[in-house]
């Protein structure tokens, strides 16, 4: 009983304080001239309303991911192996591009919730890689899968779709991140990463002296790569470029999920 009365006790001094404190403040507010108090409102007013306007417009962080690469290099089986940890063995040359936002299959069993993934695969072949521009914009991050296998007489068609990937506006303007993945490292005769990037560098090199003839004739607004006078190094690129290995056979995609991740993040 005691205990209740001087909890009510407590509560009226309170209740007094607060009454006292809140004359007061109107007492002030009454002494401040009009004009000053309505540019304080408005100047109030009118910063809640750009912070909550800020917070709209500002453009959600894309997690989108793009697989490109020459046909038959693995990119729909990567986009398998990535989603549900299997190959779904013999796949066919692709004529749509595949689409998916799912969580990587690897991350599922993770506590802390992770956000999904847009992953898309767009088909190698010429006449659908068009479908990359559309895709290109919105793009957190691009894998372009080489046949680590089959990889010299793929490597000039593979360097001149690359160099098209790194010249595009968009990867320039917004910096954003090429993964050279490497497939196909499950089979002992694979090219290694290393010869790969060298091979590439060469190639883009010499494609850069012909396709900067071309573009003083006719098509231009394309952007330049590297530096002139210099040999080629992927290392010259505003974004930034990088190799890793990967099979999409036997499902080592560690390296490419680790870009993945390093890449779309909450
Ligand atoms: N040994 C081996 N073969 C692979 C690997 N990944 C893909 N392949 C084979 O390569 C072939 C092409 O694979 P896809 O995933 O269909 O190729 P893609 O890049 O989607 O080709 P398009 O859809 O035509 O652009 C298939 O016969 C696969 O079995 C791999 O990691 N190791
Ligand atoms: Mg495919």
């Amino acid at each position: 009983m005691e205990g209740t009365e001087q909890w009510k006790v407590q509560v009226e001094q309170l209740k007094v304080q607060m009454e006292q404190w809140l004359e007061r403040g109107l007492e002030f507010v009454h002494q401040i001239p009009p004009i000053q108090l309505y540019v304080g409102v408005g100047v109030l007013l009118f910063t809640t309303l750009l912070l909550l306007l800020t917070r709209l417009f500002k453009r959600r962080k894309s997690n989108t991911i793009v697989l490109s690469g020459l046909s038959g290099s693995g990119k729909t089986i990567l986009f398998y192996q990535l989603r549900d940890g299997s190959s779904h063995q013999g796949t066919v040359t692709s004529m749509e591009p595949n689409e998916g936002t799912f969580v990587l299959h690897s991350e599922i069993a993770k506590k802390d919730k992770l956000k999904p993934v847009h992953l898309v695969d767009v088909p190698g072949h010429s006449r659908l890689r068009a479908k990359l521009d559309d895709f290109l914009p919105q793009a957190a991050g691009v894998v372009f899968v080489v046949d680590a296998l089959d990889f010299l007489p793929n490597c000039r068609a593979a360097s001149e779709y690359l160099y098209d990937i790194l010249t595009n506006a968009s990867v320039v303007k917004k910096k954003i991140p090429v993964l050279i993945l490497c497939n196909k490292t499950d089979k002992v005769t694979a090219h290694t990463k290393e010869f790969i990037n060298r091979q590439m560098e060469k190639e883009i090199d010499k494609l850069r002296v012909s396709r900067s003839a071309i573009s003083t004739a006719d098509i231009s607004n394309d952007f330049t790569l590297g530096i002139p006078g210099k040999a080629f190094s992927f290392t010259q690129c505003y974004n930034k470029v990088a190799v890793a290995e990967a099979s999409g056979l036997t499902g080592e995609v560690s390296e490419v999920e680790q870009f993945i991740r390093e890449n779309v993040k909450f």
